[in-house]
């Protein structure tokens, strides 16, 4: 009875975690759900199983020495069954990812993703010019290819509600058919050991309305808007005085950095730091002055030194870049 009493809330906390936006159950794309079905189907059959070895285990004990198995039971229960069973579960597991793996070929849409110490940078080969960083957007209803890439460490880009596992190994190129079916925000994230910050290496899967995701993408592709604001026109002249373009580049400025996420479109984005914070202009604020405290190790230096009025300046300015 104690047991039951612990098991109840127990199996309560599991099942809650069965949702939200990065659940690869009741996912929105079509890779997902053929994914989701072999699950089950693995899942029943391990059901399947274990109630027959309990069954067969309850039996043994209820009848004692007399129920000493024969040869032909050992054989049925040892070899036959369990080869048959995974040989089904094998055949149909291979042949469905032989099916995502070339579902590739009737890509409409190709994106480029690289995967960095610890962000993505993401980029539309067939819009010059739209990079972002740690955000994929993509139409509804198109069969979208994504190409992965890796110049350091292996990563793994994982989006369960869209699709399986993909590693990105250096030197070569990987590819992941995607099809989003329902309009909303996908969460995925690195699913490959790839240095201290690993775990903050996160990014969103935006699919939108094929009319919106078009005027999104070819604003992505236009320079960063200009502004008559004193405020904003001071955070652009800090940006080029701290030396961020060394490693950032602002379309339409002289920054041209490629070791950081391009920053042209930042404001428009919805996190920083690879999922970490929002790209608000709190936020982007508090990341400039202190990156190293919110992702130790990244690969950008903590500006502490700008003046207070330097750093609202830079931060309104970045975020203003929609
Ligand atoms: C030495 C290279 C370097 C310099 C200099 C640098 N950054 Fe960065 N910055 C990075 C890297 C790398 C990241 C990504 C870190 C991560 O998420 O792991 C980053 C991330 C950011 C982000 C978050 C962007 C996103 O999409 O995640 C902002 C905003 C930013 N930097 C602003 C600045 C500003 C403003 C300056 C100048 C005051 C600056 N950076 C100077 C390397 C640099
Ligand atoms: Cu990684």
């Amino acid at each position: 009875m104690r047991t039951a009493a612990l098991l109840v809330p127990a199996l309560a906390v599991l099942l809650s975690a069965c949702g939200g936006p990065q659940s690869m159950l009741g996912g929105g794309g079509s890779s997902a759900a053929a994914i989701e079905t072999l699950w089950w189907a693995m899942f029943w059959a391990a059901v399947a199983i274990f109630a027959l070895v309990l069954f067969l285990a309850a039996v043994g004990g209820w009848r004692g020495r007399r129920a000493a198995p024969g040869t032909l039971m050992v054989a049925a229960g040892g070899l036959v069954l369990p080869v048959a069973l995974l040989s089904v579960l094998l055949v149909y597991s291979v042949s469905l990812g032989e099916r995502l793996a070339t579902a590739t070929e009737r890509a409409q849409l190709r994106i480029e993703v690289e995967g960095l110490q610890w962000w993505w940078r993401v980029e539309y080969p067939g819009a010059p010019g739209a990079v972002l960083a740690n955000e994929i957007r993509l139409p509804v209803g198109v069969q979208v290819e994504i190409v992965l890439g890796s110049p350091d460490v292996i990563h793994s880009l994982w989006i369960p509600g869209l699709a399986g596992k993909q590693d990105m190994t250096p030197g070569r190129k990987a590819h992941l058919a995607l099809l989003a079916e329902k309009p909303g925000v996908y969460r995925g994230q690195c699913a490959e050991f790839c240095g201290a910050q690993h775990a903050l290496m996160a990014l969103y899967v935006v699919a939108m309305p094929p009319a919106e995701f078009d005027a999104w993408l070819a604003r992505q592709a236009e320079p960063a808007p200009t502004s008559e604001d004193a405020l904003l026109q001071r955070g652009r002249e800090v940006f080029i005085e701290a030396g961020c373009g060394a490693c950032h580049t602002v379309r339409g400025t002289p920054a041209k950095g490629r070791l950081g996420p391009d920053l042209t479109h930042v404001g428009g984005r919805l996190s920083i730091g690879a999922g970490l914070l929002p790209a608000n202009i709190g936020a982007i604020q508090g990341w400039i002055a202190d990156a190293q405290n919110h992702k130790p190790g990244n690969l950008m230096p903590s500006f502490n030194r700008l003046s207070g009025p330097d750093l609202n300046a830079v931060g309104a300015w970045l975020a203003s870049l929609e």
